[in-house]
């Protein structure tokens, strides 16, 4: 099992598509383990983007991300990290493909809707920025069975 942070961004709060997404992630089998909504300062903003901080666009970044609430969530699943970057699309919502989350909802490449962890490292400092171990809540769904193989 793997974890991983999701951050559904200010234009997914404000174009009311937080249920949509977080029942994509549902209905994939991942288990919402944490979840709760808050608005980013510019000091989390720079610690969530420090390797974009020294980059032209990151003052626009900022404006945006701490420009509405966003919510936080840590999920759970098999190779989980991996499979929700494939679920989110490329990073320019005009160049993801269709069936991914941006590819159906953006046309930007900044209001992509939706943030997750590119890698373990990435996964484990990012939950650890909007989570305080307290409260993460693992439990085992009882659908398991019919998710997958019990060899899988
Ligand atoms: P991703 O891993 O897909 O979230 O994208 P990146 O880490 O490359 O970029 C982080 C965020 O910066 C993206 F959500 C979009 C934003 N960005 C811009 O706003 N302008 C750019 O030129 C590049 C990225």
């Amino acid at each position: 099992m793997e974890r991983t942070l999701v951050l559904l961004k200010p234009d997914c709060v404000q174009r009311r598509l937080m249920g949509e997404i977080i029942s994509r992630f549902e209905t994939k089998g991942f288990n919402v383990i944490a979840m709760k909504m808050l608005q980013v300062t510019p000091e989390l903003a720079k610690q969530h983007y420090a390797e974009h901080v020294e980059k032209p666009f990151y003052p626009g970044l900022e404006e945006f991300i701490t420009g509405a609430p966003v919510v936080a969530m840590c999920i759970e699943g098999l190779d989980i990290i991996r499979v929700v970057r494939d679920m989110l699309g490329a990073t320019n919502g005009l160049n993801a493909a269709a069936g991914t989350i941006r590819g159906d909802y953006s046309s930007s490449r900044q209001m992509n809707l939706v943030h997750a962890s590119d890698g373990p490292e990435a996964a484990d400092r990012e939950m650890k920025l909007y989570f305080d171990p307290t409260e993460i809540c693992p439990y085992e769904p009882t659908l398991t069975p019919w998710l997958k193989a019990g060899d899988e």
